[in-house]
């Protein structure tokens, strides 16, 4: 991995079930911050995909009658095809039911077998079929029910392979203690950190009851238990993602893994530890986002009606207005609920209303006042100040996967320069030809602001930004076009359909 190499995954989803906005949601955020780090010259890899093998997907396959490889291959292609939906632009859709995967991961696993981390032994204790996943005793609640589905656990034994997390207990006290952005945001960190104190137990690694998953190489009567196979999904994906070209070394350890909060113990505990054993570099980052839930601040759930569909929005509204809605309304990292009601108010009040106004009365005016050719003259130093170090606070943010309180920052920008536009009054202005020179720079000021505004709103809202930048002719996209100067000074606007019209 070189210094330029930025690469970036979302968790993969299980197959089934069908898409929903918690997958939507977390493919959008993650899709800003790539989009961001390639405008910032960075070489970026964005891996996004789906984990197929394991109990749900055999059951619900059996429910069906079905093969569970139909089954998968199926559900895949959903998952795949809301990518382009959502404006996603990962670079890679990996299934672990590929060859290459399968291979890979019996690789890596058989390596932390001959390291000597694995043994046999008789798997007692209260298991999730929905989570797929046994749980500690510290986490079971009251009247033996799973802490994340409250549904009952079930009392299961079998003999497994066992991989020997206990002996990891230090090397990832060392690993949390030493860098505390290795899960972030803090509470996260806290939660991981809190249950390695509590200590570290074996867990199982293989499963001898199921055949739908990655065959155990020295041991073929078992499959691995379906969290090792789909964690090594970031890892293996690399070797194979482009024919003929192995990208591990530019590319890992991966930069961030963003996921939700339910799938914390996985990548903050497991994933590090198998890694270790595997005398594989750990990832840098385990970014932590909330949940979505319903309107009425209840967990989504059709029988409830409560339920946000990401598809009716796009009808609606289109994939832009998604995709501001999901990371303005909810802080990133926390939980929050979502509704259509304040979706729609979102678009007026904000996209129509501020930004799409900002942007269609400063194209009208520059074509009315000056036949479309923004004044070459310097800009406002009082509008300039608002606009100075943003771009440097909008990546330190990002950097730090804060992608809400980045758009926040950015929008009170937004709102700056409408504000600008009252101060200003360039139809007054144009009225009194004793003041063409403060015109020419209220107008090269606010085509200034709204080119800025656009290229740092890119990553949230990649077609209408490209669309307004192509039409005030300064398409650049890059982080030079993020900062305020004179780059909008002496273009040509166009005329521009509203963004976002109103409904
Ligand atoms: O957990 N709000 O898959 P998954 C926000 N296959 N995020 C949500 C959400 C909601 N309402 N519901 C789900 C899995 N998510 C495993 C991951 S990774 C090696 C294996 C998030 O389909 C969830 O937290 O249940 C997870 O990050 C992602 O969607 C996929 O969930």
């Amino acid at each position: 991995m070189n210094n330029r190499s930025f690469y970036i995954t979302t968790a993969i989803s299980y197959v089934n079930g069908v898409p929903h906005l918690g997958h939507a949601y977390e493919a959008i955020a993650t899709d800003v911050i790539a989009r961001h780090m390639r405008q910032r010259g960075l070489d970026v890899f964005f891996l996004t995909g789906t984990d197929e093998h394991g109990e749900p997907v055999a059951d619900a396959a059996r429910a069906e009658g079905i093969d569970p490889q139909r089954l998968a291959d199926r559900n895949a292609e959903r998952f795949k095809a809301l990518m382009p939906l959502l404006s996603v632009s990962n670079d890679f859709f990996i299934r672990t039911t590929d060859e290459e995967h399968q291979r890979r991961v019996q690789a890596v696993l058989q390596r932390v077998h001959d390291n000597g981390h694995t043994y046999k032994g008789l798997y007692e204790g209260w298991y999730c079929p929905r989570c797929a996943d046994f749980k500690v005793e510290n986490e079971i609640l009251e009247g033996n029910l799973c802490p994340i589905h409250e549904s009952a656990l079930t009392r299961e034994q079998e003999e497994n392979w066992f991989f020997r997390l206990s002996t990891f207990q230090e090397p990832l006290e060392r690993l949390f203690d030493g860098q505390r952005d290795f899960v972030m945001p803090s509470r996260p960190f806290n939660e991981a950190r809190s249950f390695i104190a509590s200590g570290l137990q074996d867990v199982s690694l293989s499963r001898a009851r199921l055949n739908w998953g990655v065959t155990v190489p020295w041991d073929p009567s078992h499959v691995f238990y379906v969290w090792f196979d789909a964690l090594l999904n970031y890892y293996t994906a690399l070797g194979y993602a482009r024919d003929g070209h192995d990208l591990t070394d530019e590319f890992w350890p991966a930069t961030y893994h963003v996921i939700g909060k339910d799938i914390l113990k996985f990548h903050t505990i497991f994933w590090p530890a198998i890694l270790l054993a595997a005398d594989l570099p750990l990832p840098h980052h385990v970014f932590v986002h909330g949940f979505l839930l319903g309107a009425d601040g209840r967990k989504m759930s059709k029988s409830l009606g409560n339920v946000l569909d990401p598809f009716e929005v796009i009808d609606e509204l289109g994939t832009d207005p998604l995709r501001f809605y999901l990371l303005r309304d909810v802080a990133f990292g926390g939980d929050g609920a979502v509704g259509m009601d304040a979706v729609r108010a979102r678009y007026e009040s904000e996209l129509a209303n501020e930004y799409g106004n900002l942007a269609s009365r400063t194209i009208a005016m520059v074509r009315r006042y000056r036949d479309g050719v923004v004044p070459e003259v310097a800009v406002d130093p009082e509008l300039g100040a608002e606009f100075e170090g943003l771009r440097d606070r909008v990546a330190e943010l990002l950097d730090r996967a804060e992608v809400s309180q980045a758009l926040e920052l950015i929008w009170q920008r937004v709102r700056r320069a409408n504000r600008y536009v009252e101060e200003r009054a360039p139809w007054q202005l144009a009225r009194d030809p004793s003041a063409a020179g403060n015109l020419d720079r209220a107008l090269a000021s606010l085509a200034e602001a709204v080119r800025v505004l656009s290229v740092l709103l890119h990553p949230y809202m990649p077609s209408s930004t490209v669309k307004l930048l192509d039409a005030v002719g300064a398409p650049e996209l890059g982080w030079d076009a993020a900062a305020f100067g004179e780059r909008g000074t002496g273009t040509r606007h166009a005329a521009l359909e509203p963004l976002f019209p109103k409904r």
